[in-house]
């Protein structure tokens, strides 16, 4: 198992969730907490708990994904100490509304494919090139079987997903040559704020998506993108698709 002990790992999206989890999961191996997300205070209390938990190094900072200046004056602007970045979990990201096309409020499949594409390509495109300057880094994207099963309703996030797919494809097939390693974890119904994001708050509605069976947790998928992260050098995983036992493709979930 490779050592992650003071190694940087940056996870986007780490206010909640999957990178909250993996934000906790990484710093519980000695790794270095580089985190961000829009809700500043969210990531101000995670990164009380790691400093306290694991005396794990952590800095968080406030970052919109979408928005390309923001990023590139991020990452560029990061203290000298936080600029090598070993790990990126490419986690931020969201789905808006469960609607027929071509109905959908276009601000929803916008606020989607600017986060799910575009800022995953943005936060790729400003911290990869010093990966290949180091000789070393992984890249982990979180895609979705969204990613690889389209569904009723669910045609605009099920493109962002099979976009990151391409992308996570793509980048590896470009960074051939280079020690930069680049996997995709891929989940099935994870009970986070997702469905709450989705339905645009609607609590009642977000509780039905996971009622009648024990969906996967974040944990769970943190536990994937740690296992990827800790493989040998020479080791690079592509793909891992989770599902919760009680769902066997988007569509069929067995619930009591
Ligand atoms: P959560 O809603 O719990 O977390 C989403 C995270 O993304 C939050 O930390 C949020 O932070 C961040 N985020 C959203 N938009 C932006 C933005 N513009 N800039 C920066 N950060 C942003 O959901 P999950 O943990 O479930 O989702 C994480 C990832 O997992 C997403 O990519 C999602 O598509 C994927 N996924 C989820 C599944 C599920 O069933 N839950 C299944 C398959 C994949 P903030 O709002 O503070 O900015
Ligand atoms: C989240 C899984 O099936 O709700 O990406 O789209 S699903």
């Amino acid at each position: 198992m490779l050592s992650l002990k003071d190694k940087i790992v940056l996870v986007t999206g780490a206010s909640s969730g999957i990178g909250r989890s993996a934000a906790r999961a990484f710093a519980a191996l000695g790794a270095k907490i580089l985190m961000c997300a829009r809700r500043g205070e969210r990531l101000a209390e995670l990164a009380k708990e790691i400093e306290g938990g694991h005396r794990a190094g952590v800095h968080a900072f406030r970052l919109d994904v979408r928005d390309q200046a923001a990023v590139d004056e991020a990452i560029a602007g990061l203290p000298e100490e936080w600029r090598a970045v070993e790990v990126l979990v490419n986690n931020a990201g969201l789905s808006r509304g469960l609607d027929k096309l071509p109905g959908g409020l276009v601000s929803d499949w916008e606020e989607m494919i600017d986060t799910n594409v575009k800022g995953l390509l943005y936060v790729t495109r400003a911290v990869v090139p010093g990966m290949i300057e180091r000789g070393r880094g992984h890249v982990i994207n979180i895609g979705s079987i969204a990613g690889h099963e389209v569904y009723p309703a669910g045609a605009v996030y099920c493109a962002t997903k099979f976009a990151v797919r391409a992308l996570t494809k793509g980048l590896r097939l470009d960074l051939n040559g280079t020690p930069v390693r680049v996997s995709e974890v891929a989940p099935g119904m994870v009970e986070t704020d997702f469905s709450l994001v989705r339905f645009h708050g609607d609590g009642k509605r977000a509780a039905k998506v996971y009622q009648g069976l024990t969906p996967l947790g974040p944990d769970d998928i943190a536990d994937a993108v740690v296992w990827c992260a800790t493989r040998p050098l020479h080791v690079n995983v592509s793909d891992v698709v989770i599902w919760p036992t009680a769902q066997a493709s988007a569509t069929l979930v067995h619930r009591t």
